[in-house]
């Protein structure tokens, strides 16, 4: 059976981009595969945080993505720091990867510029990514487009290990949708919607209320003509809230953007399906945010499953990389 494998942090609250790009095929995998879903809370470490707000993150996003629909029945569900196998197995990657790749990076050098404090952890993030795929024998990685990078690199690594250590990791694929593989921020189209910046116009949240979607949607930056169709170059703004229209009712942008005169009726139509969408996802979530001590019951047994699969990956890995087996 195909095995998935796929990681969100806990850096904020979860935004559209978020949803559209990975986590609403994260739900629909879980049914055709065998599916293992982290909150890799090691990669949050890798900016500057406040410890209370991590740890609070940690368990409100393992809610949100059981409110999405993830069924720690029907998947595996857990946080990435509860099985200490990643974290060794990092180390593994960092020194299967070579510095020139990872300084090609281009998620490093986007969250580095500019800031006072850069972690040696941010520079060397895509080898713990890494580890947190091949530990999992895994076939595909559903993620949004920012990530094909990362997801190359680490097939790249598996690649390199497996010759020259003998044949230990399988060599994964990301699975990246047709519509909604990179959300961008409504008031700055150029650049990526996410949860850690700090542009509350731009960002869509998944429990923003209604008033607020359509708020943030009437406001999104277009440009001075009046004419709707997809062409990211030159209507980067239009063609945003077409791709996010697509991704939210299953069509692609160019079939979202049918019988769509003026940006008005872009906007509305835009705003009623995102607020549609987002509405179960936030009764779900209100429900087991009442409930955290059952939370914590699924995801210590979410862990314990990731530790079986994860710990004999590791084993291998360590004796074909010649580590010393005193058994
Ligand atoms: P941060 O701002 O802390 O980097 P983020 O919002 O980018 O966070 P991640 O936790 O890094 O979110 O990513 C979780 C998943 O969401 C990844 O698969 C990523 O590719 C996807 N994703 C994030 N932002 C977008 C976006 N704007 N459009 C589509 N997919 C996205
Ligand atoms: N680097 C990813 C998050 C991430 C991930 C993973 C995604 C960490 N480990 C494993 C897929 C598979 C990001 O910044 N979105």
């Amino acid at each position: 059976m195909t095995r998935v494998f796929s990681g969100i942090k806990p850096s904020g609250a979860v935004q559209l981009g978020n949803y559209l790009g990975a986590l609403q095929n994260w739900v629909s995998m879980q049914d055709e595969s065998e599916a293992v879903y982290c909150v890799v809370d090691l990669h949050a470490l890798t900016v500057p945080h406040d410890p209370d707000e991590l740890r609070s993150s940690t368990l409100s996003l393992t809610q949100m993505l059981m409110a999405v629909g993830l069924d720690p029945d029907r998947c595996i569900l857990f946080v990435q720091s509860h099985v200490q196998e990643h974290a060794e197995c990092a180390w593994l990657m960092e020194c299967t990867a070579a510095f020139g790749e990872l300084r090609r990076m281009t998620q490093f050098k986007d969250k580095s510029t500019g800031n006072e404090f850069v972690s040696a952890g941010l520079f060397t993030y895509p080898a713990l990514q890494a580890a947190d795929i091949l530990l999992y024998d895994t076939n595909q990685v559903p993620v949004g487009e920012d990530q094909r990078q990362h997801i190359e690199l680490t097939r790249d690594i598996a690649i390199r290990f497996n010759s020259r250590f003998g044949d230990t990791f399988t060599v994964p694929e990301a699975i990246i949708p047709s519509s909604g593989a990179r959300v961008m921020d409504l008031q700055h189209p150029e650049k990526k919607m996410s949860k850690s910046e700090d542009s509350p116009q731009g960002t869509i949240l998944i429990l923003d209320p209604p008033d607020a979607i359509e708020k943030k949607i009437k406001r999104a930056v277009t440009d001075s003509d009046d004419e709707v169709f997809f062409d990211i170059d030159t209507k980067p703004g239009v063609s945003n809230l077409l791709s996010i229209l697509g991704a939210a009712t299953g069509k692609t942008p160019q079939e979202a953007s049918d019988g769509i005169e003026r940006y008005g009726d872009l906007k509305n139509a835009t705003a009623e399906a995102v607020v549609e969408l987002l509405k179960p996802i936030q009764e779900k979530y209100h429900d087991l945010a009442d409930d955290p001590g059952e939370t914590n019951r699924l995801i210590a047994k979410g862990a314990e499953k990731a530790r079986e699969i994860a710990s004999a990956t590791l084993s291998r890995a360590r004796n074909n990389i010649g580590l010393f087996s005193h058994n």
